[in-house]
């Protein structure tokens, strides 16, 4: 059933937030080739969001991350792409647990490094599904959930 390869994923990623800025990384992935993006990846069976999120930025970045909560959801359908995409994005918001520690690039087939931003000047392109919160004047520092 080719339908399967087609299926929605759920990701989940991460607004790391340090002082006025977050944590971005330019992706050298196919899908958002070259965008900046934030950590995050795909949920594992079982995890929890939390979870998910400790994992993937600890994975990504080596980063370990405190006081991790749910922001909000995203539904992201990328059909430029030659096999279309379309993942359901989990929005967590973290800080360092240890404000020294300093990212590294974990993963360099699919990022080119990790580095802090601030939140009013934010490096472009940006990865779709981020631009668009952007352009709909989303904000980490400033958002509570429901
Ligand atoms: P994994 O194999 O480690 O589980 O996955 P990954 O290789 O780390 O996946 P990813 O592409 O980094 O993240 C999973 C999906 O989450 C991505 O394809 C689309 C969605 N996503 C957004 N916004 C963002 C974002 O800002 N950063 C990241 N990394 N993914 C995002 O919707
Ligand atoms: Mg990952
Ligand atoms: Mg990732």
């Amino acid at each position: 059933n080719g339908r399967v390869a087609f299926a929605p994923k759920v990701g989940v990623v991460v607004f790391l937030l340090k002082g006025d800025k977050v944590l971005l990384g330019r992706r050298r992935s196919h899908v958002g080739y070259n965008t900046f993006a934030l950590p995050g990846g795909h949920l594992e069976f079982g995890e929890s969001f939390e979870e998910c999120a400790a994992r993937e930025m600890k994975e990504e970045t080596g980063l370990d991350i405190d006081k991790i909560d749910y922001l909000t959801v995203t539904n992201n359908v990328i059909s430029r792409e030659a096999k279309p995409l379309h993942v359901v994005a989990i929005c967590m918001r973290a800080v360092l647990a240890d404000p020294n520690q300093m990212p590294q690039n974990l993963e360099p087939d699919k990022c080119d490094g990790w580095d802090w931003y601030d939140w009013n000047d934010l490096p472009k392109p940006l990865f779709g599904p981020l631009e668009t919160m952007v352009r709909r004047g989303f904000n980490p520092f400033s958002y509570q959930s429901k």
